[in-house]
């Protein structure tokens, strides 16, 4: 067997790496000098790396490893499916078991209506696919102008050409070309950073309102969809004012627009239910699924569409696949992830004993000087950090300058907990006990002890 060269010296692991191997979303050559922290194991929710360090992984992976590690139930199937059947298209009319279940099983899982599955290999992809399809849609529905798509700044919708431009980040956008023609952004309903004097009430609402007044000055004729994830993830974990999605679920049928719902994280009980839209109480047309869909253990994504749309598209050939669109051995590992998550209760897990400890134990954080709001839905979290409280200011120094070195305090009390900007963010993974939350607390509370220490020292503590 090829040899993987965990047994290397870690110096030696490090030196290897920077000099082949090129980290996504990170500045390289500062990786090289410092070293990359090598993952050798895990298993439940704890990374272990090649200095034997216990890592509690709040981030399941990138948001994804929603049944935890080391589950060899997976292992066992993509075995088997790697020597039954370890590749086929679905292209040129033939299909396979894995695939056929897989679709089924989602299309039973997912909100009435919806009960077609496009599949591709990552949430990039699918989210590709949906700039294709609901384009391709209007058009054999003989309204070929309406090619418009709304999303939002600062949401996150992958990295390819397509879904990055779908995306809201200007950092990404300033790179190669981005965002790609009738792409067309709003203002995110992020009330702790963005709403001035207003309520959250009114916040939500003045924020949802955006949408009918872009349709309106871009015309209706012209706006095909509107994409939003149910609770935006990598933005920092932005959970909208309640009355946010009720007034854009109004607007979208009102217009007669697509609502696509980016479900990549939000899906496979994430927020205590299967899809994030159940959460906040939306009917999309189009959900974005991936991550959670096999718990990360193999990679692979999807469209899950609904009858009309599906009907629409399947009365012509619809020009568009990836080579492992509903690979065998990632439908059957999916499958299986599936049936864990079902058969073991996990949803009712995180419910009932994982949610609930979670935000309680989540929200008492808000006593410590650092932190302004801790927002939770389910098993997504964040809280803000602040230098004062009462006017919820921004810190006076670069954004993400604080917010870096509370993360690096994480990491080096053995906690994986990132931040976006100077918000710091959770997503383990949902199958946590109440003792491993209880670890995840005290570490995150001596990290902020520890940052808000060196934020003295450094005399970082002003507002903006
Ligand atoms: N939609 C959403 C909502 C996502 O969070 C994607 C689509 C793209 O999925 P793929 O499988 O192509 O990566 C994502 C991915 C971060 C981070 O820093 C988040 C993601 C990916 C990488 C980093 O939080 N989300």
């Amino acid at each position: 067997m090829t040899a993987i060269t965990n047994h290397l010296p870690t110096a030696e692991l490090q030196a290897l790496d920077a000099a082949h191997h090129m980290h996504p979303f990170t500045a390289n050559g500062e990786l090289a000098e410092k070293g990359a922290r090598v993952i050798t194991r895990a298993n439940g929710v704890t990374l272990t790396d090649s200095e034997g360090n216990q890592i509690l992984d709040a981030m399941a992976g990138l948001w994804c490893v929603n049944i935890g590690y080391g589950r060899a139930e997976l292992a066992d199937v993509a075995a088997r499916q790697m020597r039954e059947l370890p590749y086929y298209n679905t292209f040129f009319q033939t299909t396979h078991a894995p695939v056929i279940a897989l679709a089924a099983k989602i299309a039973e899982l997912a909100p009435d209506g919806l009960n077609h599955v496009f599949f591709a290999g990552s949430g990039s992809e699918a989210n590709d696919t949906n700039i294709r399809l609901v384009r391709h849609y209007w058009a054999e529905k003989g309204q070929p102008s309406k090619s418009i798509i709304i999303s939002r700044k600062n949401a996150y919708h992958g990295s390819s050409v397509g879904s990055g431009s779908l995306g809201g980040m200007s950092a990404m956008h300033e790179q190669g070309g981005m965002p790609i023609p009738d792409i067309h952004h709003l203002n995110q309903p992020n009330w702790w950073a963005e709403a001035g004097d207003m309520s959250e009430e009114a916040f939500g609402l003045a924020r949802a309102q955006e949408l009918e007044e872009a349709i309106l000055e871009l015309g209706e004729d012209r706006v095909a969809a509107f994409i939003a994830e149910p609770v935006q993830g990598a933005g920092g974990v932005i959970v909208p004012p309640h009355t946010y999605w009720p007034e854009i679920q109004r607007i979208c049928d009102k217009y007669s627009i697509l609502l696509i719902a980016d479900e990549v994280i939000c899906g496979f009980g994430r927020t205590g239910n299967w899809f994030g839209s159940q959460t906040m109480g939306i009917c999309p047309d189009i959900m974005t699924i991936a991550k959670g869909l096999s718990s990360g253990y193999a990679p692979i994504g999807g469209s899950i569409v609904s009858d009309e749309i599906a009907a629409v598209i399947g009365a012509g050939e619809f020009n568009h696949g990836y080579t492992y669109s509903g690979h065998p051995v990632a439908a059957a590992v999916a499958l299986e992830n599936l049936r864990i998550l079902e058969e073991e209760g996990v949803l009712t897990h995180v419910r009932e004993v994982a949610a609930p400890y979670l935000k309680e134990k989540w929200e008492s954080l808000l006593d410590h000087p650092l932190v302004g709001e801790a927002k939770i839905v389910g098993m997504m979290g964040s809280i803000a950090l602040t230098p004062n409280k009462a006017t919820r200011a921004a810190f006076a120094s670069e954004t993400g300058t604080v917010g870096y070195i509370c993360r690096e305090r994480c990491f080096a009390n053995n906690l994986v907990m990132r931040h976006v900007g100077d918000r710091m963010i959770i997503s383990p993974p949902l199958i946590i006990t109440p003792d491993e939350i209880d670890t995840l607390i005290a570490r995150a509370r001596q990290s902020l002890d520890e940052c808000y220490e060196l934020l003295q020292q450094k005399d970082l503590l002003h507002s903006a």
